[in-house]
């Protein structure tokens, strides 16, 4: 039985960067506040698993042959913080959150596909 989250924005600033800024630079290193995330089918799997508290960027990739999306829920599981819509095979998207020190749970929210091991946790200090 899914549950309903309900979108509780108002303590935390969610600011969805779509498409890239110019400039055309390879990101290849992983910058502090930066957790790079790939997607598939059925895996969330993070760059790190332990991220300074404060203003973090998800660079979420998907690397499956199907859709999938990406929600931050709060430390407690009863708040979904921020979400990626709809990510579409091959394609990335970076989603920029505040977050406090806690455990933050990742997950994709499609039908089945946490049940199927598309979660995690991220630890914030
Ligand atoms: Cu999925």
């Amino acid at each position: 039985m899914p549950k309903a989250h309900r979108l509780a924005l108002c303590t935390v600033l969610v600011l969805l960067v779509t498409g890239c800024a110019g400039g055309g630079k390879k990101a290849e290193q992983v910058a502090p506040g930066v957790v790079q995330v790939s997607e598939k089918e059925f895996s969330i799997d993070p760059s790190s698993k332990a991220v300074a508290a404060g203003r973090v960027t998800f660079r979420v990739k998907n690397e499956g042959s199907i859709e999938h999306n990406f929600v931050v829920f709060s430390p407690d599981k009863s708040k979904k913080l921020a979400e990626l819509d709809a990510i579409k095979p091959g394609q990335s998207q970076e989603l920029v959150v505040q977050l406090q020190p806690g455990e933050y749970r990742l997950v994709c929210t499609v039908p089945g596909h946490e049940e199927a091991g598309m979660h995690t946790t991220l630890r914030v200090q």
